[in-house]
């Protein structure tokens, strides 16, 4: 017989393998057939190959997109079909608060570090505007992930001082997208605080929950030490050694605790859109009182594990997390990587409200239970 990794029993007719294999085929054809009769929905598509999108659908309409400065998040996007979205982002050079009594000369996406948060939808004609201050003493430009294109839109984008460049981009991939400066020596436009995030929402919308955060992990190198007075500069020996003097959530040392701490009240449920910009450090992002119920991995459209301790942001990453919250109390942001939370500054708080529930948590006996039974 000629057959044999089929294992066939022998003697076995030639006549009747021939009939089997034609059979097998025909079968094979048919199931094909009725897969595609009905059109496979888009997420089977993304499971089982590799698309090549199209930027050809239809675009109605405009709007200037709503950008908003971290932890703030622009609203939800409840449009059902895809618009041309202007985006007017202007680089600002200005001296901005490291930590309390240190100053640094920042540079902005839109006046804050990290930049203004950016919300288009899945399909959307992206109308890029970037300005760059007259008083700036650099040009800059931007390379957002979300592109599909040459630097992310870096060399269209190049501004000089004073001056505008437009170019535009059909946000083809959903996700949760890092933008930063990519005009020479980029180490040194990331370190001074050149990035941001862009949200390209699903068509379908992202499930519904109540309160959204942005926030954003970074570093900062300086000539002085950490907690130094005055104005610091970079040090690019530090940056080089990838040996950052502070890590911090939002452009500063307490830029989410006390009065600036994220809210909450209990029973809600709170996504965080999260980055890291680096430069150089992978975020161990974990909150020390809760667990993700979902992570959306790498920030990626979707959910790809539940009940999550600590999740991995790599420098120039995203993740995105979701979890209700079911206790009064501070929940700790931090990058678990932990001396960068307790000596350079990756501590944010999420303070919640609400009434207490001893079930799912209760402080019984010891010297941190106070009188009440609480802590
Ligand atoms: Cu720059």
């Amino acid at each position: 017989m000629t057959a044999p990794h089929l294992h066939l029993p022998t003697p076995f007719p030639l006549a009747k393998v021939v009939t089997i294999a034609t059979v097998a085929a025909l079968a094979l054809t048919a199931a094909t057939a009725v897969a595609y009769r009905g059109l496979p929905s888009l997420g089977a598509v993304r499971a089982a190959g590799v698309p090549v999108r199209s930027a050809d659908g239809r675009i109605v309409g405009q709007e200037v997109a709503v950008l908003t400065e971290a932890p703030d998040v622009p609203p939800p996007i409840t449009r059902s079909y895809a618009t041309k979205v202007i985006v007017n982002l202007e680089v600002i050079e200005k001296p901005m608060r490291l930590a309390d009594s240190v100053e640094y000369t920042m540079w902005t996406f839109g006046g804050s570090v990290p930049g203004s948060f950016i919300r288009v939808r899945e399909g959307d004609l992206v109308e890029f505007h970037l300005r760059n201050a007259a008083n700036s003493t650099m040009p800059h430009n931007i390379d957002l992930h979300a592109v599909t294109g040459p630097g992310g839109g870096a060399r269209a984008s190049l501004t000089v001082p004073g001056g505008e460049s437009v170019f535009s981009f059909t946000a083809m991939n959903p996700g949760l997208f890092v933008y930063h400066c990519a005009t020479s020596p980029v180490p040194m436009h990331m370190a001074n605080g050149m990035y941001g995030m862009i949200l390209v929402e699903p068509k379908e919308g992202l499930p519904k929950v109540d309160r959204e955060f942005y926030v954003m992990q970074s570093e900062f190198y300086t000539k002085g030490k950490y907690g130094e007075h005055g104005m610091q500069t970079l040090d690019m020996d530090k940056g080089i050694d990838e040996k950052p003097t502070y890590v911090v959530f939002n452009g500063a040392v307490g830029a989410l605790t006390g009065d600036r701490a994220l809210q909450a009240k209990v029973g809600e449920r709170v996504r965080l859109f999260v980055g890291n910009a680096g430069p150089n450090l992978t975020s161990s992002f974990h909150v020390i009182g809760e667990i993700f119920d979902n992570v959306y991995g790498e920030g990626g459209s979707s959910v790809g594990e539940h009940n999550v301790q600590t999740t991995s942001i790599p420098a120039g990453g995203s993740t995105i997390v979701e979890f209700g919250v079911e206790q009064p109390g501070d929940l700790v942001l931090v990058d678990h990587a932990i001396f960068r939370a307790f000596n350079k500054g990756t501590l944010g708080i999420l303070h919640v409200t609400g009434p207490e529930n001893r079930t799912v948590f209760a402080a019984i006996k010891g010297i941190g239970v106070t009188a009440k039974g609480g802590q």
